[in-house]
């Protein structure tokens, strides 16, 4: 039996991890610069999921000022090509003991371009996950990424995740105080992986008295693999699973790939499923969606190890259902924003989709700073967005420039929107990874309005508009931009939003039926 499900979380939803509590399953996804940051999704089937919350929701938790993008270059691929490296949250896990939810995460920060990023990592908590009320962070010492927590049967609690920095990293494990953060024992290398490129992403698990460690190592693209180790000792010594990689889509031409990052877990039923990191990516190098989430099945072979299904866009196995439950989507929760976001700038007036936006100085070029924009992530390959751009009363003196933006970070963005000074539609293509920067100019005579919209396949991007007023035509397109400027070797995935950009200050746009297909 199989179903077409895949990805379970499309569009932008890296580093999933899973827990299984009361025949729900949570889910939560790294989400770099954005705010609020972790999203947090209910399932009670794997295979209808809904946004239940944000376990980073409140801007007094951290700052995502520091989550600027590095361009690294990678060496060992094909010259010239760079990781586009966001900073901000990365990988988090979640897990559920003795009635509290526990999120271990880090936040990274490019504080020091020339050398490693500092790393700062915490442990936030809930007792009520569907009240969206996560706690403060409580940082720990941890010089590395992607934490993971296990208890062990006598109730100890352990932190493993991948230690140092670059590609020499290794998968280190010591004791923690889960309310205090403090560490309880040393901290030491437990495994170091096949020998690919930066092992990360680890999770442990126990079964038949082995500690199971997974983990990925080769890098999130084209080299990107699970791997697995166990030991009868939660110290080692690990040994490592003959048949690994357990999973990879390297050196393949499936369609989805750079499959990796995966959490091992038994639904209610019993049986094991994976939920991983992939790609949709084309036969020409497309991949717009960016890293997403999917399932895949798993079981145990007569040696003792994991073996997990190739990731497909359907998924065999029975889906399981635990029937009907409280879960339905919160409104507004998948709303995000670019770093440290002014809240107060942005007024929503319920009705219609209406939002009035002050206008910021700065603009989505900004490493640092919080630009007037909002959005949802793009869920769909195939789709629409649009808006209404209100401009009856505007100071037509100032120059504002208002619309649009398909947004992946500050190297990189499609955008189409109404510049006052001029005035003119203008549709912009920027992406400084690939060194492209194109735009194109349309003279308008300012009506009361200008409808905006974006329409995207898995090729292409098409950026329309038509003034708005009586005699009101039909949105004409006046650019295509390739997906592929749009694809690059990174983090993030694209989100799709308003934004609105002045020097003059105190400037409100008022923008009119919203809609993020
Ligand atoms: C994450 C690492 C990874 O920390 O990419 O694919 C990094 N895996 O585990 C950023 O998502």
């Amino acid at each position: 039996m199989s179903q077409l499900i895949n990805p379970i979380i499309p569009g932008f939803a890296p580093d999933p991890s899973l827990v299984l509590v009361g025949g729900t399953y949570f889910l939560v996804n790294s989400s770099f610069h954005m705010f609020p940051g972790l999203p947090i999704f209910a399932s009670r089937d794997l295979v209808n999921w809904n946004q239940i919350g944000n376990a980073i929701h409140k801007q007094s938790q951290l700052s995502l000022g520091l989550s600027d993008t590095k361009l690294v270059p990678l060496s060992g691929q094909k010259t010239g090509e760079t990781l586009l490296a966001t900073g901000g949250l990365y990988a988090p896990t979640i897990r559920y003991y003795g009635g509290v939810f526990y999120i271990v995460c880090t936040n990274v920060v490019h504080r020091n371009r020339l050398g490693s990023d500092t790393t700062e990592n915490f442990i936030i908590s809930t007792g009520d996950i569907w009240a969206n009320d996560w706690s403060d962070p409580v940082y720990f010492d941890f010089k590395g990424i992607d934490p993971s927590l296990f208890r062990d049967d006598d109730g100890k609690v352990y932190l493993h995740g991948s230690g140092g920095t670059g590609p020499g990293t290794t998968i280190n494990l010591f004791e923690i105080d889960l309310v205090t953060g403090k560490k309880l024992s040393e901290e030491k290398t437990i495994w170091k992986g096949t020998g690919g490129i930066y092992p990360e992403g680890p999770h442990m698990y126990k079964k038949d008295n082995f500690y199971y460690l997974l983990i990925s190592e080769g890098g999130t693209h084209e080299g990107h693999m699970i791997t697995m180790a166990r030991s009868t000792a939660i110290w080692g010594p690990y040994e490592s699973c003959p048949a690994n990689p357990i999973l990879t889509a390297r050196d393949t031409d499936e369609y989805i790939q750079y499959t990796g990052h995966c959490e091992a877990f038994q639904d209610v039923h019993g049986k094991w499923w994976g939920v991983c990191l992939g790609a949709r990516k084309d036969s020409t190098g497309r991949a717009v969606m960016g890293r997403e989430t999917f399932l895949t099945g798993g079981k145990w072979d007569e040696g003792g190890w994991l073996v997990l299904d190739r990731v497909k866009l359907d998924v065999q196995g029975k889906i399981p259902s635990s029937g009907s439950g409280a879960n339905t989507a919160v409104p507004m929760v998948d709303y995000i924003y670019i770093r440290d976001a002014r809240l107060d700038n942005y007024d929503y007036v319920s009705e219609k989709g209406s939002i009035s936006i002050l206008a910021s100085s700065t603009d989505l070029d900004s490493p640092t700073d919080s630009p007037s924009f909002v959005g949802k992530r793009q869920r769909q390959v195939v789709g629409k967005s649009s808006v209404i751009v209100f401009l009856a009363g505007v100071d037509q003196s100032l120059r504002i420039q208002a619309g649009l933006a398909c947004y992946k970070d500050e190297h990189r963005y499609v955008r189409i929107y109404i510049d006052t000074s001029g005035p003119a539609v203008v549709t912009e293509l920027v992406n400084t990874a690939q060194d492209i920067h194109r735009t194109s100019r349309h003279d308008v005579r300012l009506a009361d309005s200008v409808h905006l919209s974006l329409e995207y396949t898995e090729q292409e991007y098409r950026l329309l508009f038509h003034m708005g007023g009586s005699d009101c035509e039909k949105p004409g397109c006046v650019a295509t931009v390739d997906t592929l400027s749009m694809t690059d070797l990174d983090f993030v995935g694209p989100t799709i939003g308003i934004f609105a950009v002045s020097d003059a200050k105190e400037t409100s746009i008022k923008f009119g039926d919203l809609v993020i297909g």
